[in-house]
């Protein structure tokens, strides 16, 4: 599924604004014939999540199902066209139809689906569109559901939060990004995929164009710009509508951190000669390898320096929001980072583009977070393949992405199966399964400190991952253990494994304002104490390859008397004014480099 734009065959509706939308606690919408259109009970902003946006009528912690509809009209010029009707993703469940018609339904969040809507279009008068979004989680889930009587049934009362949830960030539902009508010629191309490698100062890219049933007299041009110039043009034909191509650059203009250059590549289908669709794909050629304890981006070491993020904002929950894309990338360069994990879950795809363009190494995670192997069924690891394979096929052309992340901390609700063959044999499956999606990019899996060195997934990672809360969770306050636990930790783990050792998570919950000359937990001089301290540690190791920050900015997660509203660890606050670690921060890598 590609992107959408509008060129020269393409065209493009956003149908961003303002929809009707009616809650369904019981459920009963499609008995009662709402696929139809329904009475609405309010207004609701798309994309948005409807939690914050609507928390004065209930919506604030609502599980369950609610109802959008929207009228739309195709304009004549697109009525002989097939038409499309893209989600860039709804959390967690949708079910889309057009005029009462089914048009399909998309089981997962974060990530983006599409229906052939041709046939269900009214020419000439108004359309209906009719959306059920459900935000309920499962044990078959991804990520998964938990329930009230799971936290008694394993003594877990103290965790339970409201709404239940395995995860700490805040499960917004709803359409939380764009919806777009595309509209194609009949014959169109359906998916592009490209790879990158290097050959001394020669770049090299694999191409494959998918198109939609053509005829044999079909091929593809493939147009290769630098800076607006054409530099290259190849011609391929279609085998059982697959178009295979290797296209070389000499003195390859490398994509980098510090330079990150894209390349343009244009597509265009013809057919008897006749322009049919066209596609415009902008291309980094880079190559990441793991080679003993370092990580190379194109033959040389980088060492991460960044954060774990969240989609998260006031009133938009996880609605997408362009300029807070924008502010996010403008702190991150101005601090000094080079890097972020798409923590816990697949970020819009609109980040992925302003991280190629800005040169920002991601670590692309799927929404695995906190498996639990007492209530993972074969259903559950059917769905946590599907959000891989729809991950690597949404985020795979973008050179900024240099690692897959598998899941996060499985195991943390301390079950012995999390250690037992039946996880063993699901790392196993999982990471095999992605090997064979993609092969060129390392894989990774941040564990938590539950089962030590033990963890099982570490035996498949490419690179030991971890998130570590020594000064926090652990031995809060004395950071001179901290010091000793940390370091001891990681030699244990890089001697066992000998495989890079990357610190995916650290950090202090923080409230702006408090302060103490002392070591006191939740002043801004203890989170730059305990940051200042883990960098030390990290980088005096010559088997680290980097530290992300959890977190970049304060975010809401569920009620827990753990929690003031907010994760408060972030180094920004919620609307991303600095806490005093961000100054610090910024000297240490800005000096760093
Ligand atoms: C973790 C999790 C992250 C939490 C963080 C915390 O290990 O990966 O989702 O938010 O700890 O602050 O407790």
């Amino acid at each position: 599924m590609l992107y959408p734009q509008s060129n020269r065959c393409r065209t493009m509706l956003d149908l961003s604004g303002l929809w009707e939308m009616r809650k369904d606690p019981d459920d009963s919408g499609e008995e009662e014939g709402w696929i139809n259109g329904f009475e609405s009970e309010t207004y609701i902003g798309v994309p948005g999540s409807w939690n914050e946006q609507l928390a004065e009528m209930g919506m604030m912690n609502y599980v369950g199902s609610v109802w959008y509809k929207l009228s739309f009209w195709i304009p004549d010029y697109l009525l002989n066209k097939k038409l499309f009707i893209r989600f860039g993703s709804v959390d967690f469940h949708a079910k889309v139809w057009v005029n009462g018609a089914f048009a399909g339904e998309h089981n997962g969040g974060y990530l983006p689906f599409e229906f052939n809507i041709t046939s269900h279009i009214k020419k000439r008068e108004k359309n209906i569109l009719v959306v059920r979004a459900n935000n309920e989680l499962t044990h078959d889930t991804i990520p998964q559901g938990v329930t009230i009587e799971d936290y008694e049934k394993f003594g877990r009362n103290r965790d339970q939060t409201y709404p239940t949830t395995v995860f700490d960030f805040f499960a917004y539902g709803g359409i939380q990004r764009p919806v777009k009508i595309i509209a194609l010629n009949k014959f169109h191309l359906n998916n592009i995929k490209v790879g990158t490698k290097l050959d001394g100062s020669t770049g090299k890219i694999n191409l494959e164009a998918e198109c939609s049933n053509t005829s044999h007299t079909a091929i593809v041009e493939i147009s290769l710009y630098a800076n607006n110039k054409k530099l290259k043009k190849l011609t391929g034909s279609l085998d059982n509508e697959i178009m295979k191509k290797e296209l070389f650059i000499p003195n390859c203009h490398v994509w980098s951190s510090d330079d990150p250059f894209l390349y343009e590549l244009q597509f265009e289908l013809f057919d008897e000669g006749e322009l049919i669709d066209e596609y415009y794909l902008e291309v980094g050629v880079r190559e990441v390898e793991i080679e003993g304890s370092k990580l190379l981006l194109n033959g040389k070491p980088i060492f991460l320096k960044g954060f774990g993020k969240h989609e998260d904002f006031a009133v938009l929950g996880k609605g997408l929001s362009y300029p807070l894309i924008i502010k996010d990338f403008e702190l991150m360069k101005w601090i000094g980072a080079n890097s972020f994990r798409t923590s816990h879950y697949p970020y819009a795809e609109e980040v992925m583009q302003m991280a190629d363009r800005l040169g920002f190494l991601v670590i692309d995670e799927v929404p695995a977070v906190s498996l639990n192997f007492r209530h993972v069924t074969p259903k559950t690891l059917e769905n946590h393949k599907n959000s891989i394979s729809e991950l690597i096929s949404r985020d795979r052309n973008h050179p900024s992405v240099i690692c897959w992340s598998l899941a996060n901390e499985p195991g943390i609700w301390g079950e012995d199966e999390a250690g037992s063959d039946k996880a063993e044999s699901y790392w196993e499956d999982i990471f095999k399964f992605t090997r064979n999606l993609d092969s060129s990019r390392p894989l990774i899996l941040p564990a938590c400190i539950e089962w030590k060195d033990k963890d099982l997934s570490f035996k498949f990672s490419d690179i030991i991952s971890i998130n570590r809360y020594w000064g926090w969770y652990d031995v809060p306050t004395d950071v001179d253990k901290v010091e000793e636990f940390l370091k001891t930790e990681l030699i244990t783990l890089f001697k066992k494994y000998n495989k890079p050792v990357f610190i995916s998570e650290f950090g202090a919950d923080t409230i702006e304002g408090e302060h103490a000359t002392f070591p006191q937990l939740f002043t801004e001089e203890y989170q730059t104490m305990l940051i200042i301290k883990y960098f030390e540690v990290i980088e005096s190791l010559p088997f680290t390859i980097g530290e992300h920050i959890w977190n970049f900015a304060d975010f809401r997660t569920a009620q827990h008397h753990r929690r003031v509203i907010l994760n408060k660890k972030g180094i920004f606050n919620r609307q991303r004014d600095p806490k005093s670690a961000a100054f610090a921060i910024r000297k240490h890598w800005l000096e760093k480099g």
